[in-house]
Protein backbone atom coordinates (compact mmCIF):
# COMPACT_ATOMS: atom_id res chain seq x y z
CA UNK A 1 0.00 0.00 0.00
CA UNK A 2 1.87 3.43 -0.68
CA UNK A 3 -1.78 5.81 0.12
CA UNK A 4 -1.27 9.18 -0.77
CA UNK A 5 -4.36 11.69 0.75
CA UNK A 6 -4.74 14.30 -2.07
CA UNK A 7 -7.07 17.36 -1.87
CA UNK A 8 -8.40 19.08 -5.41
CA UNK A 9 -8.73 22.42 -3.55
CA UNK A 10 -11.85 23.61 -6.05
CA UNK A 11 -11.87 27.53 -5.83
CA UNK A 12 -14.58 29.53 -6.37
CA UNK A 13 -14.45 32.86 -8.82
CA UNK A 14 -11.64 35.70 -7.37
CA UNK A 15 -12.11 38.89 -9.16
CA UNK A 16 -10.18 41.05 -11.03
CA UNK A 17 -9.11 43.53 -7.66
CA UNK A 18 -8.50 40.95 -5.43
CA UNK A 19 -5.16 41.35 -4.19
CA UNK A 20 -2.70 38.28 -4.40
CA UNK A 21 -1.92 38.58 -0.51
CA UNK A 22 -6.18 38.30 0.01
CA UNK A 23 -6.49 35.39 -2.13
CA UNK A 24 -2.77 33.52 -0.73
CA UNK A 25 -4.79 33.65 2.58
CA UNK A 26 -8.23 32.43 1.12
CA UNK A 27 -5.67 29.36 -0.64
CA UNK A 28 -3.94 28.61 3.18
CA UNK A 29 -7.73 28.54 4.52
CA UNK A 30 -8.36 25.68 2.11
CA UNK A 31 -4.99 24.46 3.15
CA UNK A 32 -5.71 24.31 6.60
CA UNK A 33 -9.06 22.31 6.42
CA UNK A 34 -7.28 20.25 4.10
CA UNK A 35 -4.57 19.01 6.12
CA UNK A 36 -7.33 18.72 8.90
CA UNK A 37 -8.84 16.17 6.88
CA UNK A 38 -5.83 13.91 6.83
CA UNK A 39 -4.50 15.43 3.02
CA UNK A 40 -0.84 14.60 2.59
CA UNK A 41 -0.93 16.98 -1.11
CA UNK A 42 -3.44 19.81 -2.19
CA UNK A 43 -3.84 20.44 -5.71
CA UNK A 44 -5.06 24.45 -6.51
CA UNK A 45 -5.95 25.44 -10.12
CA UNK A 46 -4.66 26.45 -12.86
CA UNK A 47 -4.00 30.43 -12.45
CA UNK A 48 -4.50 30.21 -9.17
CA UNK A 49 -3.13 33.88 -7.95
CA UNK A 50 -5.59 35.74 -10.29
CA UNK A 51 -8.69 36.49 -11.77
CA UNK A 52 -8.26 33.95 -15.44
CA UNK A 53 -7.31 37.64 -17.46
CA UNK A 54 -7.09 36.14 -20.92
CA UNK A 55 -10.96 36.21 -20.98
CA UNK A 56 -9.98 40.17 -21.79
CA UNK A 57 -7.84 41.98 -24.68
CA UNK A 58 -4.82 44.24 -23.22
CA UNK A 59 -3.73 46.44 -26.23
CA UNK A 60 -1.09 47.97 -24.16
CA UNK A 61 1.02 44.95 -22.82
CA UNK A 62 2.22 46.66 -20.14
CA UNK A 63 -1.22 46.01 -18.45
CA UNK A 64 -0.59 42.60 -18.35
CA UNK A 65 2.43 42.57 -16.36
CA UNK A 66 0.18 42.65 -12.91
CA UNK A 67 -0.68 38.93 -13.84
CA UNK A 68 2.64 37.76 -13.62
CA UNK A 69 5.26 35.91 -11.20
CA UNK A 70 8.38 37.15 -11.63
CA UNK A 71 9.67 35.12 -8.42
CA UNK A 72 8.20 31.78 -6.94
CA UNK A 73 8.52 32.17 -4.29
CA UNK A 74 7.90 36.30 -4.03
CA UNK A 75 6.79 38.03 -1.04
CA UNK A 76 2.92 37.62 -1.79
CA UNK A 77 3.06 33.85 -2.15
CA UNK A 78 5.98 32.95 0.36
CA UNK A 79 3.17 32.52 3.16
CA UNK A 80 1.76 29.86 1.39
CA UNK A 81 5.01 27.77 1.49
CA UNK A 82 5.25 29.26 5.28
CA UNK A 83 2.22 27.53 6.21
CA UNK A 84 2.94 24.23 3.99
CA UNK A 85 6.19 23.43 6.08
CA UNK A 86 4.27 24.29 9.14
CA UNK A 87 1.35 21.86 8.76
CA UNK A 88 3.70 19.49 6.71
CA UNK A 89 1.53 19.15 3.54
CA UNK A 90 2.67 19.32 -0.34
CA UNK A 91 0.71 21.16 -2.71
CA UNK A 92 0.35 22.21 -6.49
CA UNK A 93 -0.41 25.21 -7.92
CA UNK A 94 -1.27 27.14 -11.17
CA UNK A 95 0.24 30.79 -11.96
CA UNK A 96 1.20 32.90 -14.52
CA UNK A 97 5.52 32.66 -14.63
CA UNK A 98 7.16 35.72 -16.46
CA UNK A 99 11.14 34.49 -16.83
CA UNK A 100 13.99 36.53 -16.77
CA UNK A 101 14.64 37.06 -20.36
CA UNK A 102 10.74 37.91 -20.33
CA UNK A 103 8.99 34.79 -21.33
CA UNK A 104 5.31 34.75 -20.40
CA UNK A 105 4.76 30.55 -19.20
CA UNK A 106 0.98 29.45 -18.41
CA UNK A 107 2.94 27.49 -15.31
CA UNK A 108 2.56 24.73 -12.39
CA UNK A 109 4.66 23.92 -10.11
CA UNK A 110 4.95 20.93 -7.25
CA UNK A 111 6.20 21.94 -3.99
CA UNK A 112 6.97 19.19 -1.25
CA UNK A 113 6.46 18.82 2.24
CA UNK A 114 9.74 20.72 3.03
CA UNK A 115 8.38 23.92 1.15
CA UNK A 116 10.95 22.83 -1.60
CA UNK A 117 9.74 23.30 -5.43
CA UNK A 118 10.26 19.38 -7.05
CA UNK A 119 8.44 20.12 -10.03
CA UNK A 120 7.62 22.63 -12.57
CA UNK A 121 5.32 22.46 -15.43
CA UNK A 122 4.55 24.91 -18.61
CA UNK A 123 1.76 24.66 -20.10
CA UNK A 124 2.01 23.18 -24.03
CA UNK A 125 -1.83 23.21 -25.18
CA UNK A 126 -2.70 26.45 -25.08
CA UNK A 127 -6.42 27.21 -26.61
CA UNK A 128 -8.15 29.68 -27.61
CA UNK A 129 -6.64 32.37 -29.98
CA UNK A 130 -3.82 35.10 -30.82
CA UNK A 131 -6.08 38.43 -31.87
CA UNK A 132 -8.30 40.17 -30.61
CA UNK A 133 -11.83 38.52 -31.58
CA UNK A 134 -14.76 41.29 -30.94
CA UNK A 135 -17.46 39.19 -31.59
CA UNK A 136 -16.97 36.76 -28.90
CA UNK A 137 -18.97 37.87 -25.75
CA UNK A 138 -15.25 37.11 -23.89
CA UNK A 139 -12.06 36.52 -25.15
CA UNK A 140 -9.81 33.69 -24.66
CA UNK A 141 -6.38 34.99 -25.47
CA UNK A 142 -4.07 32.18 -24.22
CA UNK A 143 -1.83 31.85 -27.07
CA UNK A 144 -1.50 35.73 -27.17
CA UNK A 145 -0.25 35.90 -23.59
CA UNK A 146 1.58 32.81 -23.09
CA UNK A 147 4.14 31.08 -24.88
CA UNK A 148 3.99 26.92 -25.31
CA UNK A 149 5.41 25.55 -22.16
CA UNK A 150 8.91 24.45 -23.35
CA UNK A 151 9.67 21.87 -20.37
CA UNK A 152 8.18 18.90 -21.87
CA UNK A 153 5.37 16.96 -20.22
CA UNK A 154 7.60 15.46 -17.03
CA UNK A 155 7.49 13.11 -13.82
CA UNK A 156 8.34 13.89 -10.36
CA UNK A 157 9.20 11.16 -7.63
CA UNK A 158 7.35 12.71 -4.31
CA UNK A 159 4.70 11.47 -1.75
CA UNK A 160 5.62 8.23 -2.16
CA UNK A 161 5.26 7.93 -5.96
CA UNK A 162 5.61 9.37 -9.55
CA UNK A 163 3.83 12.66 -10.32
CA UNK A 164 2.98 14.50 -13.27
CA UNK A 165 1.26 17.99 -13.82
CA UNK A 166 -0.56 19.22 -17.23
CA UNK A 167 -2.93 21.77 -16.93
CA UNK A 168 -6.45 22.74 -18.05
CA UNK A 169 -6.41 22.37 -22.06
CA UNK A 170 -3.65 19.72 -22.15
CA UNK A 171 -6.17 16.99 -20.77
CA UNK A 172 -8.26 17.43 -23.40
CA UNK A 173 -5.19 15.71 -25.21
CA UNK A 174 -4.56 11.89 -24.60
CA UNK A 175 -0.70 12.32 -26.08
CA UNK A 176 -0.51 14.24 -22.44
CA UNK A 177 -1.17 11.45 -20.52
CA UNK A 178 0.30 8.73 -22.56
CA UNK A 179 3.77 10.78 -22.47
CA UNK A 180 3.40 10.93 -18.90
CA UNK A 181 2.51 7.22 -18.68
CA UNK A 182 5.26 6.20 -20.47
CA UNK A 183 7.54 7.72 -17.72
CA UNK A 184 4.90 6.04 -15.26
CA UNK A 185 3.37 8.24 -13.65
CA UNK A 186 1.32 7.54 -10.72
CA UNK A 187 -1.24 10.77 -10.32
CA UNK A 188 -1.42 13.04 -12.48
CA UNK A 189 -2.51 16.93 -11.18
CA UNK A 190 -4.37 19.17 -13.62
CA UNK A 191 -5.99 22.60 -12.55
CA UNK A 192 -8.48 24.42 -14.73
CA UNK A 193 -10.33 27.44 -15.77
CA UNK A 194 -12.79 26.28 -18.28
CA UNK A 195 -15.91 28.67 -19.37
CA UNK A 196 -18.98 26.81 -20.09
CA UNK A 197 -19.71 28.87 -22.89
CA UNK A 198 -16.99 28.49 -25.90
CA UNK A 199 -18.03 31.26 -28.33
CA UNK A 200 -16.79 29.35 -31.54
CA UNK A 201 -18.73 25.98 -29.87
CA UNK A 202 -22.17 27.34 -28.23
CA UNK A 203 -23.46 23.69 -28.91
CA UNK A 204 -20.94 21.85 -26.33
CA UNK A 205 -21.27 24.09 -23.45
CA UNK A 206 -24.26 21.54 -21.97
CA UNK A 207 -21.83 19.06 -22.38
CA UNK A 208 -18.75 20.49 -20.62
CA UNK A 209 -19.72 18.57 -17.88
CA UNK A 210 -19.23 15.34 -19.52
CA UNK A 211 -16.15 16.03 -21.65
CA UNK A 212 -14.61 16.90 -18.58
CA UNK A 213 -15.34 13.71 -17.05
CA UNK A 214 -14.62 11.56 -19.82
CA UNK A 215 -10.99 12.64 -20.53
CA UNK A 216 -10.14 12.65 -16.74
CA UNK A 217 -11.43 9.26 -16.27
CA UNK A 218 -10.02 7.82 -19.72
CA UNK A 219 -6.88 9.64 -19.30
CA UNK A 220 -6.72 7.80 -16.10
CA UNK A 221 -7.80 4.76 -17.32
CA UNK A 222 -5.64 4.05 -20.98
CA UNK A 223 -2.51 5.00 -18.58
CA UNK A 224 -2.89 3.40 -15.30
CA UNK A 225 -3.00 6.87 -13.04
CA UNK A 226 -4.98 8.66 -11.02
CA UNK A 227 -6.28 11.75 -12.32
CA UNK A 228 -6.47 15.00 -10.04
CA UNK A 229 -9.02 17.73 -11.62
CA UNK A 230 -8.91 20.76 -10.28
CA UNK A 231 -11.31 23.69 -11.43
CA UNK A 232 -11.40 27.75 -10.83
CA UNK A 233 -15.53 27.55 -10.55
CA UNK A 234 -17.95 30.37 -10.64
CA UNK A 235 -19.41 33.43 -12.17
CA UNK A 236 -15.71 35.40 -12.42
CA UNK A 237 -16.00 38.29 -13.68
CA UNK A 238 -19.21 37.84 -15.55
CA UNK A 239 -18.01 34.57 -17.01
CA UNK A 240 -19.66 31.28 -15.77
CA UNK A 241 -16.80 28.46 -15.34
CA UNK A 242 -17.29 25.50 -14.39
CA UNK A 243 -16.68 22.98 -11.45
CA UNK A 244 -16.48 19.49 -11.60
CA UNK A 245 -13.30 19.16 -9.51
CA UNK A 246 -12.57 15.53 -9.12
CA UNK A 247 -10.27 12.84 -8.78
CA UNK A 248 -10.21 9.69 -11.27
CA UNK A 249 -8.72 6.03 -10.23
CA UNK A 250 -6.64 4.46 -12.74
CA UNK A 251 -9.94 2.25 -12.65
CA UNK A 252 -11.24 4.90 -14.59
CA UNK A 253 -13.81 5.57 -12.10
CA UNK A 254 -14.67 8.72 -10.56
CA UNK A 255 -13.79 8.01 -7.25
CA UNK A 256 -14.54 11.83 -5.60
CA UNK A 257 -16.02 15.05 -7.18
CA UNK A 258 -17.40 18.94 -6.35
CA UNK A 259 -20.85 19.25 -6.04
CA UNK A 260 -20.48 23.31 -5.71
CA UNK A 261 -19.49 26.16 -8.12
CA UNK A 262 -17.09 27.81 -5.02
CA UNK A 263 -14.59 27.10 -2.54
CA UNK A 264 -14.66 23.28 -1.81
CA UNK A 265 -12.11 20.66 -0.73
CA UNK A 266 -12.50 17.31 -2.71
CA UNK A 267 -10.36 14.24 -0.98
CA UNK A 268 -9.33 10.58 -2.08
CA UNK A 269 -6.92 8.65 -0.26
CA UNK A 270 -5.22 7.04 -3.28
CA UNK A 271 -3.45 3.65 -3.11
CA UNK A 272 -0.86 4.20 -5.96
CA UNK A 273 -0.28 0.43 -5.93
CA UNK A 274 -3.50 0.31 -7.30
CA UNK A 275 -1.99 1.49 -10.68
CA UNK A 276 -0.33 -1.71 -10.48
CA UNK A 277 -3.36 -3.82 -11.61
CA UNK A 278 -3.52 -2.09 -14.61
CA UNK A 279 0.15 -1.16 -15.51
CA UNK A 280 0.69 -4.66 -15.02
CA UNK A 281 -1.92 -5.96 -17.16
CA UNK A 282 -3.97 -4.73 -19.80
CA UNK A 283 -2.10 -1.64 -19.95
CA UNK A 284 1.13 -3.24 -20.23
CA UNK A 285 2.99 -0.68 -22.63
CA UNK A 286 5.91 -2.69 -22.88
CA UNK A 287 4.29 -6.02 -24.09
CA UNK A 288 1.17 -4.66 -25.94
CA UNK A 289 2.34 -1.07 -27.33
CA UNK A 290 2.98 -1.08 -31.52
CA UNK A 291 4.80 2.22 -31.64
CA UNK A 292 5.51 1.24 -35.51
CA UNK A 293 1.73 2.01 -36.33
CA UNK A 294 1.57 5.06 -34.63
CA UNK A 295 3.81 7.18 -37.05
CA UNK A 296 1.46 9.71 -38.34
CA UNK A 297 0.96 10.53 -34.30
CA UNK A 298 4.00 12.72 -34.02
CA UNK A 299 4.20 12.53 -37.94
CA UNK A 300 1.77 15.44 -38.68
CA UNK A 301 0.36 18.35 -36.91
CA UNK A 302 -3.01 18.52 -38.41
CA UNK A 303 -4.67 15.74 -40.98
CA UNK A 304 -3.19 14.78 -44.41
CA UNK A 305 -4.64 13.59 -46.95
CA UNK A 306 -4.16 9.83 -47.34
CA UNK A 307 -1.78 10.06 -49.77
CA UNK A 308 0.92 12.19 -47.55
CA UNK A 309 0.10 10.08 -44.76
CA UNK A 310 1.39 7.17 -46.88
CA UNK A 311 4.74 9.20 -47.00
CA UNK A 312 4.50 9.20 -43.25
CA UNK A 313 3.82 5.86 -42.71
CA UNK A 314 4.66 3.47 -45.96
CA UNK A 315 2.59 0.81 -44.55
CA UNK A 316 -0.72 2.61 -45.44
CA UNK A 317 0.44 1.98 -48.81
CA UNK A 318 1.06 -1.51 -48.53
CA UNK A 319 -1.18 -3.47 -50.79
CA UNK A 320 -4.01 -5.47 -48.41
CA UNK A 321 -3.46 -8.04 -50.73
N1 LIG B 1 -9.62 26.46 -20.80
C1 LIG B 1 -10.46 25.66 -21.59
C2 LIG B 1 -10.19 24.16 -21.49
O1 LIG B 1 -9.56 23.51 -22.31
C3 LIG B 1 -11.79 25.50 -23.55
C4 LIG B 1 -10.51 26.10 -23.02
C5 LIG B 1 -13.00 25.96 -23.10
C6 LIG B 1 -11.73 24.46 -24.45
C7 LIG B 1 -14.20 25.38 -23.56
C8 LIG B 1 -12.91 23.86 -24.92
C9 LIG B 1 -14.13 24.31 -24.49
O2 LIG B 1 -10.72 23.61 -20.53
C10 LIG B 1 -8.28 26.49 -20.68
N2 LIG B 1 -7.80 27.42 -19.83
O3 LIG B 1 -7.54 25.76 -21.31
Amino acid sequence: MRPVTVAAAQVGPIALETTRSATVTRLIGLMQRAKARGADLIVYPELALTTFFPRWYFEDEADLDRFYERQMPGPETRPLFEAAGDLGIGFSIGYAELTADGTRFNTAILVDTSGAIVGKYRKIHLPGHREHEPWRAFQHLEKRYFAPGNLGFRVFDAFGGRIGMAICNDRRWPETYRVLGLQGAEMVLIGYNTPIHNPPAPEHDRLSWHHNEIVLQSGAYQNATFVVGVAKAGVEEGVPQMGGSLIAAPTGETIAQAVTEGDELVIATCDLDLCKSYRDSVFAFERHREPGAYALVTGTKGPVTPEEAQKIDPALARPDD
